[in-house]
């Protein structure tokens, strides 16, 4: 069992769970498109996801909802880097990069990022070396398929233990490379590649993944599942995303990826003083 994460020197502890604040600066994101691709307004709301009780900023210029067109590196680049340049100065927690290009971690790490998040996993080219290289904590997520075409139609027999042995073997290859078991964070993935009742069969194994003593990350903030339970579009899915979010915290997830932090580490709070022990 990891009992901190250590992002280039910004500690983390996981003694209890901790909330990642998503920063996406992408013009064409699903959930909040365009919003703050101004650089001012991605670093003030960033400060007002710190404010509001943040431990991780995760900063993406790569859009992978369904459906999603990849973007250049040279886009990727011009997007994310002077926004995780002005927040390593400006916040106190971690500033984690979303992305699959080993270019973009090596530029972001070297300019203050300390985490990668990585939803393809480190398996493009080049990409597990350079997070060994770099040797900050690096989220590998399952996803079947490709962002463009991952929803067609995926298939598995059972998808808690395919998505378990796939984080585990690629945890292990990653180890090979030398990349430290304690940097090494797990992801189910939720959405990527995975039906509404996969989607819900995933979730109810997460302890199974949780016993893996690795540490997982659960992102399921305002996702499709989270609108198929309520009826809800993506902007009413706050208290359904807080619910999932808690629950997650209860079966053992040591991350939440989330949009709304403030409303998700009150209700986090609030659960932790009030539940029996
Ligand atoms: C994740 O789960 N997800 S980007 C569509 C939405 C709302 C949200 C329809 N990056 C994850 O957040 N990284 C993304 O409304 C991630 N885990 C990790 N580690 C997709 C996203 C979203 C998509």
């Amino acid at each position: 069992m990891i009992s901190e994460l250590n992002c280039a020197g910004r500690k983390v502890k996981l003694d209890q769970p901790r909330v990642m604040g998503i920063l996406n600066v992408t013009p064409d994101s699903f959930s909040d498109g365009g919003l703050w691709l101004d650089e001012d307004a991605a670093v003030n709301h960033a400060l007002a996801m710190q404010e509001a009780g943040a431990d991780i900023i995760d900063v993406g210029g790569e859009s992978t909802r369904p459906g999603a067109q990849a973007v250049t590196l040279e886009q990727e680049l011009e997007r994310v880097i002077p926004v995780i340049q002005a927040l390593a100065s400006k916040l106190s927690i971690p500033v984690s990069i979303d992305t699959s290009k080993p270019e973009v971690m090596n530029a972001a790490v070297a300019e203050g990022a300390g985490m990668i998040n990585d939803v393809c996993a480190l398996r493009q080219e080049g990409a597990v070396q350079a997070a060994a290289e770099l040797a900050v904590p690096v989220c590998i997520m399952h996803m079947q398929g490709v962002p463009r075409s991952m929803q067609v139609n995926p298939v598995y027999k059972d998808v808690g233990a395919e998505v378990r042995r796939f984080l585990l073997e690629r945890a292990e290859a990653c180890e090979q490379y030398g990349v430290a078991q304690e940097n090494i964070v797990l992801d189910p993935g939720f959405g990527f590649g995975k039906t509404f009742s996969q989607n819900i069969d995933l979730f109810r194994d997460l302890p199974a993944l949780v016993a893996t003593g690795y540490p997982v990350l659960v992102g399921i903030s305002r996702k499709a599942m989270i609108g198929q339970i309520t009826g809800r579009e993506t902007t009413g899915r706050m208290s359904g995303s807080v619910g999932a979010a808690v629950l997650a915290a209860g079966m053992g997830a040591a991350i939440l990826r989330v949009h709304d932090v403030e409303e998700t580490v009150d209700a986090l709070k609030v659960v932790s003083a009030l539940a029996p022990d």
